[in-house]
């Protein structure tokens, strides 16, 4: 027992060295003397969305039976910030303002709603979902008709794209509507995708078709119920209008159809709203857009603390490693890490061409066009921490020289973070209680490394880990559990296994069920994988929108076994026809 005990330990120094995605890769963009400094402790996610007092009875009668009542407000932005009041939504530079005037362009009919999230239709915006039935809303959460208190804006941001400054990017084919606050107390951005052009579409249409919008709402409702943030999808319409798209890029044209997606956050600014002020110089803007910012989503730091940049630098810091650590838990690889892309909530946005990964494999690359592998789903630690030190440069202008000093130190503790998120999701994923940090460090690396060589799959090797006896992983009993049958192939699976059932029953709380009911709880069932998304789209480019609705019901509750979804196979090994799948690129 000792002399196998001892061997492993032995391995642990080679398990740290195949971990590239949380140890190796963060030495190229700051001091790699410094890289591996281990000085940050103490690590209390920070929750800054304290929950205020529900002020409504939550009963259902409440919810608004129609729109009439239901009404948006853009006071306080158009009060914060000089809006470009030029008419029209031809492609120009804009100065000096964070928004533009644009009214959206109605979708060629007829119309109709595709989907619609109850959950968000009910708990967020306070209304029956019946409403969504009605004509007002069709014409609203298309674009053709403004919701009550509406003052419709594209918003004016800049970005690094695949490395390099791209200049003015903006919403090209998104306006936002205005902000909702609900009975909760919360307040919510409502924005439109799709809904035609603005002054930033350079050489867009404004439009994005069903594919990529399907893909968006049920990735996005599925991201939530995963508990990874992100923005939300409260509705997808559909219409008959013809949108041209070069699927792959390869010069194959295809006529599509418009859609457009309702789609929710607490906010939208990006690292890029920051970095466009910074980059022309309009640096008071800059100010006002940090101080809305921290007023309305960091209200834990106040206006008067000569100190707010910086702590609102460190919170985007720890917020973002944990963003990315949460992406890895769940195999998602977002696919366009441009600081445009990153949300200064740490929240996702902007789904593309994400995907999320079958076989684990840390160079998994959703976007088939991305040849470099630049946004490879191991790199994304790597990514957020290069967008993170475009937002430094972006904030320098309005921190003293120490200060600036004090937020590359923030920056370099980015790392730490980062790999104590990890090493916390991942021991949850397998229920490694109390703090044996060597030996955990190595069950979850080796687990990764071994998931690697045998094309396990990244979701179902979990999942199986939950739903398998103790007495079972004892015997390698693996019947019906196809991720750990191929998992089991690997000559160190059984050492493995040892040292990971010696480790659980070291620290037991509860009976085994207790375990796997925990480790259910945190290791998802069903993703959306693109196989999935692609049979969905397929269906409803013809207008059976059934298996959208399906999928988005399934993802809802990922972490249940379901029925209808074992009827799908959705759990099932994937099947053939989706390895030959490439992801649709173009939006
Ligand atoms: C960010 O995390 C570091 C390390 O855990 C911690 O020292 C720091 O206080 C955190 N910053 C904020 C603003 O919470
Ligand atoms: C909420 O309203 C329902 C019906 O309108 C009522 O039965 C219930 O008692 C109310 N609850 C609270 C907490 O006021
Ligand atoms: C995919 O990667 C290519 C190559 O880097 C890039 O040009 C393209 O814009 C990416 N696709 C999307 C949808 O971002
Ligand atoms: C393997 O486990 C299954 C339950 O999943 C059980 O029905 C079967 O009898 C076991 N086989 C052996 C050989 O223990
Ligand atoms: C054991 O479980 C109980 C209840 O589920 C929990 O309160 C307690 O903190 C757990 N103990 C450990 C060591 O995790
Ligand atoms: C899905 C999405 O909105 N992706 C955006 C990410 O950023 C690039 C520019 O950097 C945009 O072109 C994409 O539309």
């Amino acid at each position: 027992m000792w002399r196998a005990c001892s061997a492993l330990l032995f391995a642990v120094t080679a398990a740290w060295s195949f971990t590239p995605v949380y140890v190796l890769e963060f030495c190229h963009g700051t001091d790699s003397a410094d890289c591996h400094d281990n000085t940050a402790a103490n690590s209390q996610p920070s929750s800054r969305f304290t929950p205020i007092k529900s002020r409504w009875n939550m009963s259902d009668s409440n919810l608004l039976q129609s729109l009439d009542r239901f009404r948006v407000s853009c006071g306080k932005i158009l009060e914060a910030f000089p809006v470009d009041e030029v008419d029209g939504s031809f492609v120009r530079t804009v100065k000096n303002c964070v928004f533009s005037k644009s009214t959206p362009t109605p979708l060629r009919g007829p119309l109709r709603v595709a989907a619609v999230s109850k959950d968000i239709i009910e708990e967020i915006l306070d209304l029956h979902v019946a409403v969504t039935q009605s004509e007002d809303f069709l014409h609203c959460a298309s674009g053709s008709r403004l919701l009550p208190g509406s003052v419709p804006l594209a918003h004016r941001y800049g970005g690094h794209q695949f490395g390099y400054w791209a200049g003015q990017l903006g919403d090209g084919r998104a306006h936002f509507l205005g902000q909702y606050s609900n009975r909760k107390g919360e307040t919510w951005e409502l924005q439109l995708k799709g809904s035609g052009k603005t002054p930033y579409s350079r050489s867009g249409d404004g439009r994005a078709v069903i594919r990529s919008s399907v893909r968006e709402f049920l990735c996005s409702e599925a991201m939530h119920f995963l508990g990874v943030p992100t923005s939300r999808a409260a509705s997808l319409i559909v219409s008959e209008e013809p949108v041209l798209r070069d699927q792959f890029y390869n010069g194959n044209v295809k006529t599509e159809r418009g859609a457009v997606v309702l789609r929710l956050a607490q906010s939208w600014f990006r690292i890029g709203s920051l970095e466009i002020l910074a980059e022309s110089g309009e640096i008071d803007l800059l100010r006002k857009l940090l101080n809305f910012v921290i007023k309305e989503h960091f209200s834990f730091i106040s206006l008067d603390d000569t100190e707010k940049y910086l702590v609102f630098y460190s919170t985007v810091v720890n917020e973002t490693a944990h963003l990315m650590a949460q992406w890895m838990s769940v195999g998602f690889a977002h696919g366009v890490c441009n600081t445009d892309n990153f949300s200064l909530l740490s929240i996702t946005i902007d789904y593309g061409p994400f995907g999320f990964m079958e076989s684990y494999n840390p160079n998994f690359v959703p976007n088939t066009s991305d040849d470099e592998g630049r946004y490879r789903i191991g790199g994304q630690p790597n990514v957020g921490l290069f967008n993170l030190e475009k937002l430094l440069v972006a904030l320098s202008p309005v921190l003293t020289l120490e200060q600036q000093k004090q937020a590359k130190v923030i920056l370099k503790g980015y790392v730490n973070v980062y790999q104590m998120r990890f090493h916390q999701i991942f021991k949850a994923k397998l229920d490694l209680l109390g703090e044996e940090e060597v030996t955990d460090g190595y069950l979850i690396a080796s687990l990764l490394k071994m998931m690697e060589d045998t094309q396990s799959d990244f979701t179902m090797t979990f999942r199986q880990l939950s739903e398998v006896s103790a007495q079972q992983l004892h015997s390698m009993n693996f019947t019906q559990m196809w991720a750990l049958d191929d998992l089991s192939y690997h000559t160190h699976f059984s050492d493995w296994l040892n040292m990971y059932l010696r480790r659980l029953s070291r620290r037991q709380n509860g009976s085994d069920l207790d375990r796997q009911h925990r480790m259910k709880h945190v290791n998802p069932r069903y993703v959306l994988r693109n196989w999935m998304a692609e049979s969905a789209i397929r269906k409803a480019e013809m207008n059976d929108f059934s298996e959208v609705e399906l999928l988005h019901h399934i993802l809802s509750s990922p972490f249940v076994t379901q029925e209808t979804a074992e009827e799908a196979g959705y759990a099932a090994r994937p099947p053939l026809w989706a390895e030959r799948l490439k992801v649709s690129c173009s939006s």
